[in-house]
């Protein structure tokens, strides 16, 4: 069994902490210090098979470090976190990016793109669309929106990225990137979308009580299902209706 690094990137306050608990033990932090770098494991069954994951939640983005480029190194998928409720923390995920790029030396790092604290609806200021957009922009890295608090998507953006990993090495193992050519993905046992490198078209979830749904549709933008009131309810439905003209 393998230990797969991630590490949580993104501006200090978007929920990197909050995210990372939740998915690890389940239960929401509401003041957790902005100043800890953790690291947590967790195993877990992905596709019939067991998955370690050793996840590395960062604090203080705004210098370069020897130490951001050591975990960066040995990182071997990012979760790329912004508020939903803060431009700047959105701004900043261009330069991590591009950081990470350049220090993995590849353009194929297997990293997804999250907008949290999605349940803050009054207080939003980047729309789904403009996630849409930077994530086109990113050559269509999967695009989530979150919330810790609700612990909506918070598995399916972990998920993702082991997925995005997992294929790497199977491509990695066989003959190149077109090895996955001659295996059906029911062969692969991956069910996810085609990573960066290869578009799909973003569609809102249709369904909105499918949950499982997500999981073999990473690169779907999913905007919170559970409605706290009538009024978030109609708002997605308008966003929704938005997105797919
Ligand atoms: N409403 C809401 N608040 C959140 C969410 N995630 C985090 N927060 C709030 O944002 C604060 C900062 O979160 P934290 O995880 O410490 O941010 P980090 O600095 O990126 O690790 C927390 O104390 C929470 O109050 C979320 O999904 N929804
Ligand atoms: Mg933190």
């Amino acid at each position: 069994m393998r230990d797969y690094k991630l590490v949580v990137l993104g501006a200090g306050g978007v929920g990197k902490s909050c995210l990372t608990v939740q998915f690890v033990q389940g239960v929401y932090l509401d003041t957790y210090d902005p100043t800890i770098e953790d690291s947590y494991r967790k195993s877990m069954e992905i596709d019939n098979k067991v998955f370690d994951l050793e996840i590395l939640d960062t604090a203080g983005v705004a210098q370069f470090t020897a130490m951001r480029e050591l975990y960066i190194k040995s990182g071997l998928g990012f979760l790329l976190v912004y508020s939903v409720t803060d431009r700047q923390s959105l701004e900043e995920l261009i330069e991590l990016r591009e950081q990470v790029l350049r220090i993995k030396d590849s353009s194929r790092v297997p990293m997804v793109l999250v907008g949290n604290k999605a349940d803050l609806e009054d207080e939003r200021v980047i729309s789904v669309e403009e996630g849409i957009e930077m994530s086109s922009k990113w050559g269509k890295v999967p695009f989530y929106e979150t919330s810790a608090l609700l612990r909506s998507n918070v598995d399916e953006v972990f998920v993702d990225v082991v997925r995005q990993i997992i294929r790497n090495e199977i491509e990695a193992q066989g003959s190149g990137p077109t090895a996955m050519g001659h295996m059906s993905r029911r062969e692969t046992g991956l069910t996810s979308s085609p990573g960066p490198g290869s578009p799909k078209g973003f569609q809102p979830s249709q369904d909105p009580s499918n949950t499982s749904n997500t999981l073999d549709n990473p690169g779907v933008v999913r905007p919170l299902s559970q409605g706290k009131n009538k009024k978030q309810e109609t708002k997605r439905k308008k966003r929704r209706a938005r997105i797919r003209v």
